[in-house]
């Protein structure tokens, strides 16, 4: 058989790497790779600043500089195949795609300006006494109780009342929140064992989403009933202001609830740096921002070719998918010093953990105020944490968490012997 036959008929089943582009063979959606990504994310940098995934059959770029060319280049790297593995063009999605993550502009234009405007500082800082309220109550709960889940107790149980308040959904039935999450995110991910369970536990939740998304089920004066006004004001349609509540309910809760979750596992894993945090709380913030930066909580999600074009030196054909992996740009040593150093004293510099340009995540202003929030009620009140048991990951196919932290928050005010 002459070599172009077998060439041809070997791309009818697998689709193999263009020659001048390093091939990695781990799945980055394995227990094994998910369990500590960073050796496997370092081996794919040096790899090359664009790789070819094996076992996807997808290109992945892992450096600081390719994952910001990919991001910043929306035109030659389009959303609207899906942000998944999932290639929108020629399969279909698992739901209705987002109008506002699964979609380039100018549609993608229209639904971001009323989000934006939705969720900018200005509006969000009339929630933050409340929001401090909460998280100082809960974690004098916590300090009580004398030990405690931080995921199940903390983690979870913040953002499920305090971001649930101000989207405007009822009280009951808010558990259905956290499959439907898991859900989202595992669909960014290959269909593989983990998507299939997922979807098949995944019952009624979604009936749920979809009715608390309608206008009579959602608050007066909240994000949900703003989305509405904006349809009544002809911005959107009213159909658009339900899909954009889908939005909130799908990125805003699974993404907080990991993100307070690593940064209690990372403060009681180094207490050094949480003593650092605890005597200068004017810190948190910067905090937050290495936690995101150190363990992000988004891994990974794709970005799809329009067109023939070259990347890294290396000619990609139209319509192909590549991984964009912003937790390894976030570990890059080219672009870090120390970058697998824990360290809140790091002077805040970019990192990727809510992506960049256009499509950068629309709610980090109300994920950080969240987390800030939690770590100076923290700071307030919490002299240490001790760990009382294995911390447990919760496998993801996007996003990287814990689903359980057994921890006792020591009082500061016990130390003192008050
Ligand atoms: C959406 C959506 C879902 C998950 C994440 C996200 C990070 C958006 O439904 O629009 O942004």
């Amino acid at each position: 058989m002459s070599q172009t036959n077998a060439e041809e008929i070997g791309r009818a089943h697998r689709r193999v790497a263009p020659p001048s582009v390093p091939v990695v063979t781990f799945d980055p959606y394995s227990d094994e790779v998910m369990s500590d990504p960073y050796p496997y994310y370092q081996e794919m940098r040096e790899a090359g600043p664009l790789v070819w995934i094996e076992k996807y059959e997808t290109y992945a770029v892992g450096s600081y500089n390719s994952v910001t060319r990919v991001l910043t280049d929306h035109d030659a790297f389009c959303s609207s195949a899906g942000v998944g593995l999932t290639n929108f063009h020629t399969e279909p999605p698992w739901r209705k795609p987002s109008i506002i993550l699964e979609v380039d502009p100018p549609n993608h234009s229209r639904t971001r300006k009323v989000f934006s405007r939705i969720l900018s500082p200005r509006s969000l800082n009339k929630l933050r006494e409340r929001f401090e309220q909460e998280a100082q109550a809960m974690i004098s709960g916590l300090i009580e109780k004398n030990s405690c889940d931080g995921v199940h107790d903390l983690a979870e149980a913040y953002p499920l009342k305090v971001f649930a308040d101000a989207v405007g959904l009822p009280s009951d039935g808010r558990e259905h929140l956290l499959p439907y999450g898991d859900m989202v995110f595992n669909a960014f991910g290959p269909q593989n064992e983990r998507f299939r369970q997922c979807l098949a536990k995944l019952g009624p939740s979604i009936e749920w989403i979809n009715e608390v998304c309608q206008r009579k089920n959602l608050r007066e004066d909240s994000f949900g009933a703003e989305l509405y006004a904006a349809a009544d004001a002809g911005e959107i349609t009213h159909e658009e202001a339900g899909l954009l509540v889908r939005t909130m309910l799908s990125a805003g809760l699974d993404t907080t609830i990991f993100t307070i979750g690593n940064a209690l596992a990372c403060f009681a894993r180094y207490p050094e740096q949480w003593a650092i945090v605890r005597d200068d709380p004017s810190i948190a913030r910067q905090a937050i921002e290495e936690v995101l930066r150190y363990e992000s909580t988004f891994h990974s999600f794709y970005r799809t070719t329009t067109r023939p074009l070259n990347l890294e030196g290396v000619e990609l054909d139209k319509n192909q998918k590549v991984l964009v992996v912003v937790a390894s740009a976030n570990r890059d040593t080219n672009h870090w010093a120390s970058a697998d150093t824990f360290s809140v004293e790091r002077k805040p510099a970019a990192n990727v953990a809510f992506g960049t340009g256009i499509h950068g995540c629309a709610g980090q202003m109300i994920a950080r105020m969240e987390a800030e929030i939690v770590v100076k009620a923290l700071a307030a009140q919490v002299e240490r944490f001790e760990m009382l048991g294995e911390p447990k990951l919760h496998f993801n196919n996007t996003v990287r968490g814990y689903s359980s932290l057994p921890l006792r928050f020591v009082s500061k005010a016990k130390k003192k012997g008050n």
